[in-house]
């Protein structure tokens, strides 16, 4: 079974001549354009590292690959993969037709022959590939709030591959991989799948791992897809690169795999199996809590830490690639090195900084051990990672017509701007609607247009490590909430509620708004003749009656300085 076959794998891709006449073909089909996980997918599919699959899964296929675990012909597959599609979409498609896969410019990669179509139970998929209908799991999430409600099956007729612009040499496919191991005469190959940086423990395992194997080393980190939080693909490759210096250069290869994960551990162990044996690898390290998703909605495990590797050697066999499995690697002070936990003899001293503590430390500008990880590694993550009070932030005010957002929010830029260090912008109420939003009315569409113009905006100074200060009225909970998903993808989102009453906002009438909107002459007037739906759970309330303006703006500064945004340094 640790024989490799390392003959080429099949692709579904077609000629360079035929690519060229049926992308013209192709061009008056109905076309798809694919989403970031579908065209991750795709690229598995058309070079083979899905081998044997030969394209988006058919009905049967997929109900037999949830209930278990399997293909219709008998083949091992424990993940399903759908082109799932809008409704809209679908109506227009019927099986039998094919159509154009685009990616995000519009080129076309390749076409879809749809042979199936058909509603998805996504509650009992749920449930039977990720273990739980569970939204706290990033898939199941995905599958009931981004994936689109209809799936269609069929095979794939290959073009060409999705163009990546970042580290293009780093790049394998199955076959190049396989090609690479023949030219080296490397015979058995174990692969390490991570989708975090590699800190020393890692490389104690990864290390061990090939010694156990008596076998070369592939580091195959993914770079399609992970877990949303996890320190992005670019931050991470800089590392592997740092560290591959490490390692022997003779015997330990790096290659970059674009594959979007879905966090199930267990049904992912395999998968992750099946796709490494197509990359030409006859072992896999299994570690502690392979592709674990994190806490359920009640803050329990979704799986058993080592539930993965159960699955793995019962089906090992059939995957046809051998486990490395590996208990979690911990640092024993008295021996100055990393063992197995489960090999540490009693009464030993175990060091260990989990991924939470290490993002702390990050935020917070502290140390971080040589024992834990390499200085090169922290460098790098330093550079993605700056201290809280380096990063980006938003400040949402909202409240009424005439609360005092306004006016907070000014004293609010000059203050920050007085302390220095990071750009700010004055995202105020009237401001945007005169230059981003001056064709929108009030009505709720376009309030929320608005609100999301001015949630884009400030998202991407946020990322950009600057201070973005908004001032809406923001009458909308599920609106707010969509622009603080949106900012908080990039750093903080405070969301600060100016209190002010509707008697005291009406009794200031500071622009003569109310009166008319009482008189009926300014139609849908927040307050007035339109909702205002109070935040529940504000980072900050701030009342402004009896309270003058710059003891308001000082309330925000010091929440900020609670939560680590502004400091001394
Ligand atoms: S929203 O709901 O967040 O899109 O509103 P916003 O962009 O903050 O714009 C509010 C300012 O527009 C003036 N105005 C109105 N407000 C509420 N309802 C109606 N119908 C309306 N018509 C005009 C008003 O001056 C608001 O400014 P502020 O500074 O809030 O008083």
């Amino acid at each position: 079974m640790t024989q490799p076959n390392l003959a080429p794998i099949p692709e579904l891709y077609v000629s360079a001549d035929s690519a060229q006449k049926l992308k013209t073909e192709a061009g008056n089909m109905p076309s798809w354009d694919l989403t970031p996980r579908q065209i991750c997918d795709l690229e598995l599919l058309m070079n083979g590292g899905f081998y044997p699959l030969k394209g988006f899964l058919t009905e049967a296929d997929y109900n037999s690959v949830v209930e278990d675990m399997h293909l219709t012909t008998g083949d091992i597959w424990p993940i399903p993969v759908n082109l799932d599609v809008s409704q809209d979409f679908a109506d227009k498609i019927e099986p039998g037709q094919d159509i154009a896969l685009r990616d995000q410019e519009g080129v076309i990669l390749a076409i879809l022959s749809v042979t199936d179509k058909w509603v998805p139970n996504k509650a009992h998929e749920a449930e039977q590939v990720f273990g739980a209908d569970d939204l706290a799991h990033p898939a199941v999430n995905y599958l009931h709030n981004t994936a689109g409600p209809v799936y269609l099956g069929g095979p794939i007729t290959g073009i060409q591959p999705p163009t990546h612009y970042d580290f293009r040499g780093r790049r394998d496919t199955p076959n190049e991989l396989r090609a690479y191991f023949r030219k080296l005469g490397w015979r058995r190959i174990v692969a390490f799948q991570t989708r975090n940086p590699l800190h020393r423990a890692h490389q104690e395992l990864t290390f061990r791992a090939a010694r156990e194997a008596q076998a070369n080393l592939l580091i195959h980190p993914v770079v399609g897809m992970t877990k949303p939080g996890d320190v992005d693909h670019f931050t991470r490759v800089r590392c592997y690169e740092a560290v591959l210096d490490k390692y022997p250069a003779a015997t330990t290869h790096l290659s970059l795999l674009n594959l979007a994960m879905r966090m199930a551990g267990p049904r992912e162990a395999v998968w992750h199996g099946i796709i490494r044996r197509n990359h030409g690898l006859t072992h896999m390290i299994v570690g502690r809590d392979h592709a674990g998703p994190g806490k359920n909605s009640k803050g329990e495990d979704f799986y058993d830490p080592y539930a993965a590797q159960e699955l793995f050697r019962k089906y090992q066999d059939e995957i046809g690639i051998e486990m490395v499995d590996f208990k979690q690697m911990v640092y024993v002070q008295e021996r100055a090195q990393y063992e197995p936990r489960d090999e540490v003899e009693d009464g030993a001293t175990i060091l260990d900084i989990s991924g939470t503590e290490l993002r702390r430390r990050l935020r917070e500008g502290l140390e971080i051990p040589e024992w834990f990880s390499f200085p090169e590694v922290v460098t790098q993550l330093r550079r993605t990672s700056p201290p809280r009070n380096k990063q980006g932030f938003t400040v949402f005010f909202t409240g009424l017509s005439g609360s005092g957002k306004s006016t907070i929010a000014n004293a609010l830029m000059v203050k920050l701007m007085e302390m220095g260090g990071r750009p700010v912008t004055l995202l105020d109420g009237d401001v945007v609607r005169k230059h981003l939003s001056s064709e929108l009315g009030f009505s709720k569409e376009h309030r929320d247009i608005n609100i999301k113009r001015i949630g884009f905006v400030a998202s991407e100074i946020t990322k950009n490590g600057g201070i973005a200060i908004c001032a809406p009225i923001a009458p909308y909970t599920a609106t707010r909430r969509a622009v603080r998903e949106m900012v908080e993808a990039g750093g903080a989102f405070i969301e600060v509620h100016v209190a002010t009453t509707l008697e005291e906002c009406e009794r200031r009438d500071r622009k003569g708004l109310y009166k008319l909107a009482r008189e009926g002459k300014i139609k849908e007037f927040t307050g007035i003749s339109d909702p205002y739906e109070e935040p529940v759970n504000p980072e900050l309330r701030v009342q402004t009656e009896g309270v003058d303006v710059d003891h308001a703006a000082q309330q925000v500064l010091l929440k900020l300085e609670g939560m680590g945004l502004i400091g001394l340094k």
